[in-house]
């Protein structure tokens, strides 16, 4: 049977970032996208206007839905945007055996804030606990953990810190420092993988987190293990980064077009 993966994500209209970008990414993976909306953006390539917020109660309804009907082998989480949101995915995940993966966007990549400090505060308490990964880029990880992450070293101890903190794993992104993007996969097992990158020079960057998750949890759902998942998931999403649609004055979308073949 076919893999399915669900993001629970809010809606970018401009198609790169959010869960369109992360449906197209699964369909690149050969997996049958699912989509829980949790927030409307109003936005494009050059920034975000606007952001409405789905209430918890919409987000738990439109999980439970598909619970026992097409029930996803792995999910993912992006933007939500209050603590009752967090509750509500958490307590919806808390007793399945999907591997979630979350990804702890607290405002868009051109600024726009999605969740306040409230959010950021209660995320070690309702979904890092539920999850299989937590995969933050350096501001993220330093949000969460206190730990300024400047290097491998100072990544790793926060990666070390988010399982303290509760995740299973935690892959902390270099790809906001200077230089070679490196990250760096910590997991319970005592697991620890530095994978190096190669920097793309490129405006066309909208959405990369985003599709990054999104690779990770495709592949969780086609069976991968983490550290394959991972480490396949980041080469994809270099030679997507190299090839660049051109769409879009701003910073445009990754080229969610070509296929993930291995
Ligand atoms: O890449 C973070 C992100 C997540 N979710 C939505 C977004 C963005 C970035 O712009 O628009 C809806």
């Amino acid at each position: 049977m076919v893999a399915v993966a669900l993001t629970i994500a809010g809606s970018d209209p401009s198609g790169g970032a959010g869960l369109q970008g992360d449906l197209k990414t699964f369909h690149a993976h050969g997996v049958y996208g699912e989509a829980v909306v949790s927030l409307l953006t109003v936005q494009n390539t050059r920034g975000v206007l606007r952001v409405e917020p789905v209430s918890a109660e919409w987000i738990a309804a439109q999980l439970e839905a598909l619970w026992d009907d097409l029930p996803p082998r792995a999910a993912k989480t992006g933007a939500l945007a209050s603590v009752s949101a967090l509750e509500a995915v958490a307590e919806s995940f808390r007793t399945r055996r999907c591997p979630l993966v979350v990804d702890p966007v607290f405002s868009a990549s051109l600024g726009h804030a999605f969740a306040s400090e409230d959010v950021v505060r209660a995320l070690p308490t309702t979904l890092l606990p539920v999850c299989a990964l937590v995969t933050p880029n350096a501001p993220e990880a330093e949000r969460l953990t206190g730990i300024a992450v400047e290097d491998v070293a100072s990544a790793e101890r926060a990666a070390r810190a988010l399982l303290d903190l509760g995740a299973q794993a935690a892959l902390v992104k270099g790809g906001h420092l200077p230089g070679a993007p490196v990250d760096v996969l910590a997991c319970r097992d005592g697991t620890r993988l530095v994978l190096s990158g190669e920097r793309v020079h490129t405006q066309h960057t909208h959405g990369t987190g985003c599709t990054y998750a999104a690779a990770i949890t495709a592949r969780l759902a086609r069976g991968a293990d983490l550290v394959s998942a991972v480490s396949g998931a980041k080469a994809w999403l270099s030679r997507i980064l190299r090839h660049p649609l051109g769409l879009g004055s701003g910073r445009g979308p990754l080229n969610h077009l070509l296929t993930a073949d291995d």
